[in-house]
Formats: C-alpha cells, structure tokens, sequence
C-alpha cells in the first residue's frame, strides 16, 4: 500500500465519526461528500490494480480523510455485528423463512454508498439486509422485518428477501435470482426518460450471471445508453455451486462483450468506492459498464446451508485473514494513526450495545395486522379481485 501524505494523528476520535456511535447507527444516510470537511485527505492505493475490459481502468489511488476511513470502520462493523445477532435469532426461531446473511461482503454496500447519492437507485437479490443499512435504514426497521413485525421496513411482510426504502432509491430484495437486472434497467429507463441525470445500480451473483434474462436487459440498455450499472457480486458459489462448476467463463467483468466492464476487489472499499464513482461517470455518458466485484461470503448460502461441505475451511480462515474488509480498514486507520487499537474496540463494543437495544426494541413491536394480508400487493384502487378455490363463495377485492 502506498500513501502520498501521512495524516497527522486524529484529535479525538468523537470528532472524526461520521455517524457518533452515540447516536443510533445509521440514523443519516452514508455520503462521501459528508465526508468533505475534513482538513486532511490521504491518497492510498488499493489492494490490487483494477482490470478493464474494453475501458480504461481508473486510478489505484484513492483519496479519503480520516474521518471516512472512520465511518466505513464503523459502518461496515454494524454490518457485521447485524449478520452475527440475525444468525443467533434465527438459530431460536425468533427469525424463520428465508435468511441470507452478507457477512464478508460489507465493502460492497459500504463503498458503493460512499460513491454515489440517494437519488441514484439500488436494487439487488435476496442478501439485502446490509443494502438497506447502507441507504440510510436503521436496525430496528431491519431486525423487525426480519421477525415479521409491523414497524419492518416492509410493515413485516416481506421478510429477510424483501427489505425496501423507497424514498432512499432502495427498490429490494427480490427472491428471483437474477430478476431484479431487468427491473433495474427499467429504473436507469425511467432516470434518462426523465433526464434525472442520476444512476442504477443492479446488483446480482455470479449464479445469476449466467442467466438469459441479464443479456437480454444488457442488450437493451446499451442500445439506448441506459445509465446502468451491472454490479456483479462475485462471491465465487451460486449456493453449493462453485463458480468453475457453473459458468464456462467466470470473468464476468467481460461478460457483457460489447459493453465495458472493471474487475474490482470487492474486499477492499477503498477500491469499490473509486469503482463505483467511475461508473457512474461513465454510465451517465455512455451507458452501461459491469462491475465484477470479487468477494466472499463467510456464512453458508442461508442459513439451511452450513456452508462447510463445498469448501475448506481453509480456504474461509485464509480469506478471513488475508483479505477481511473491515481488518483492512482497521490497518490503515491505524497505520495513519487516526485512531487506536482500544478506540476501535470501544466502537465496536459500543456498536454490540446498539445492535442489542435494537433487538430488545423489535421483541415489543406486533405483529401486522390480518387485514394487511392482501394490502399492498396491487396498486391502490384499481378493484382487483381475488378468489378463493371454489371462484364463487370466497371472494373479495383487493384494497
Ligand atoms: C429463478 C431462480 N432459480 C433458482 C433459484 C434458487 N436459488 C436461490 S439463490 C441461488 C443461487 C444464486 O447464486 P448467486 O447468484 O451467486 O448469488 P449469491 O447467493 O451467491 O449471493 C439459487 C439457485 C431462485 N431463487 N430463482
Ligand atoms: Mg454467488
């Protein structure tokens, strides 16, 4: 790692945090540009050089205070501790259904959200939770969709896959693999119909890669310059698939032929962050570019998947210690000197604290409403009726 300029050391640590750990995590939105009062700023180099394919790749360094090195500390941390606490809910049954967890992977939410605003658009697959945490949601929207309470960020009926924030330009956890690429480039259809001058950004698996669904939308959105872009997760296994079991080609950066792509370390949020801020640029100008970000998630597939049987656990502790994102990120604050090793471990005990006051708060929340069951399936209105088996006795509109 190179550093042009060495910060001097961090005053106090209250004055660095981008989200006080004091107040509840979370409670603003990530941004870089919130970033930009600080007086120092810190050029370093990622962790490897990015690979372009039909595109220049962007700079290895990158700037950031100490005060962003900071908050993706801190963020990427509450990422994590939320993971483990979901892990030991659904392990009692407090949580059931469909739970996949994104411990591993922080860097990508947390890097994407330091490139771009809220009036770019996300969506993604079903290993949402930290999506959601990343545009601005709190822990306890998130913790009660999980249980199925009504004050969950989707009023307790989506559940683990399906958490929205809207207003933020979060558009889901879809539980299709591969179905929410298409819906994102009708999004990136809407921003340049509208001349919103803003981005999508559609996330998918390396599984999902290989699907027909992805082409067909690409096809489309390069032909009209659709300001999209196609973010590749590639955390190397579609469940207990390996990647060179399932796809022919895993550069996946290349996969989109005649439309660029950026092979980027997913592990390292300095790199996404820079990634992401170049593609944005790009996807205004000239339309799509894929991101392969190459990650690794720590837990199994979900959480019926122990996720020991189609790899070593070798091959996880290595990546644990070699390539972890937060590990990385606590290296260079303390290498800058912005914070020391006890700071850290103080924000991360008191991070424990906010996750735990969260849960206990999600425990009191009720459960929705029996008349919520057809709610907010159709647009309001329109008179849709269902019917029970029988088409005749069971029988009502839809509100
Ligand atoms: C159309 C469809 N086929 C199969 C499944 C079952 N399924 C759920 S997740 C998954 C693997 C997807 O892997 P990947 O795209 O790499 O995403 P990851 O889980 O690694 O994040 C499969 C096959 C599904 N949900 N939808
Ligand atoms: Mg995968």
């Amino acid at each position: 790692m190179a550093v042009s300029r060495l910060a001097p050391s961090a005053s106090t640590l209250s004055k660095l945090l981008l989200h006080p750990v004091s107040a509840p995590p979370f409670s603003r939105p990530f941004s870089g540009t919130a970033a930009g009062d600080d007086q120092t700023v810190l050029t370093i180099e990622t962790s490897v050089p990015f690979t372009g394919h039909k595109i220049d790749p962007p700079s290895r360094s990158v700037e950031a205070t100490p005060k962003e090195l900071l908050s993706f500390f801190q963020d990427m941390a509450v990422m994590r501790r939320m993971e483990i606490a979901a892990d030991s809910l659904y392990k009692s049954k407090l949580i059931r259904g469909f739970c996949h967890l994104y411990d591993g992977q922080e860097a990508v939410a947390v890097g994407m959200e330091a490139a771009i605003t809220q009036r770019d658009s996300i969506i993604t697959a079903y290993r949402d939770h930290c999506t959601f945490l990343g545009r601005g949601g709190n822990l306890v929207e998130a913790f009660s969709e999980l249980m199925g309470r009504r004050t969950g960020c989707s009023k307790g009926k989506g559940g683990s896959m399906h958490f929205y924030k809207k207003e933020a330009g979060f558009y889901g956890g879809h539980g299709i693999v591969g179905a929410q690429v298409p819906l994102g480039c009708g999004l990136a259809f809407a921003q340049k119909y509208f001349k919103d001058e803003t981005v999508t950004f559609a996330l998918y698996g390396d599984g999902a890669a290989n699907q027909g669904q992805l082409f067909e939308a690409l096809n489309i959105s390069a032909l009209w310059d659709l300001p999209v872009i196609l973010v590749c997760e590639n955390n190397h296994y579609g469940m207990g698939t390996a990647e060179w079991r399932a796809a022919k080609s895993a550069a996946y950066y290349k996969r989109g032929d005649y439309v660029p792509g950026l092979k980027v370390d997913g592990m390292d949020v300095l790199a996404v962050k820079q990634a992401c801020k170049f593609a944005r640029e790009h996807a205004l100008k000239n339309g799509p570019i894929i991101l392969e970000m190459d990650t690794y998630r720590y837990h199994g597939h979900s959480m019926s998947d122990p996720g020991s049987t189609y790899r070593t656990r070798d091959e996880i502790t290595g990546i644990r210690q070699e390539r972890d994102p937060i590990e990385r990120v606590r290296k260079l604050i303390l290498t800058h000197e912005i914070a020391s090793a006890s700071e850290l471990k103080d924000i991360e005990k008191e991070i424990r604290k906010k996750v735990d006051e969260a849960i206990a708060q999600f425990k009191e929340s009720p459960m929705p409403d029996p008349s919520e069951l057809f709610a907010d399936v159709y647009v309001k209105g329109y008179g849709v009726e269902a019917f029970g088996a029988d088409r005749k006795e069971v029988k009502s509109v839809l509100p």
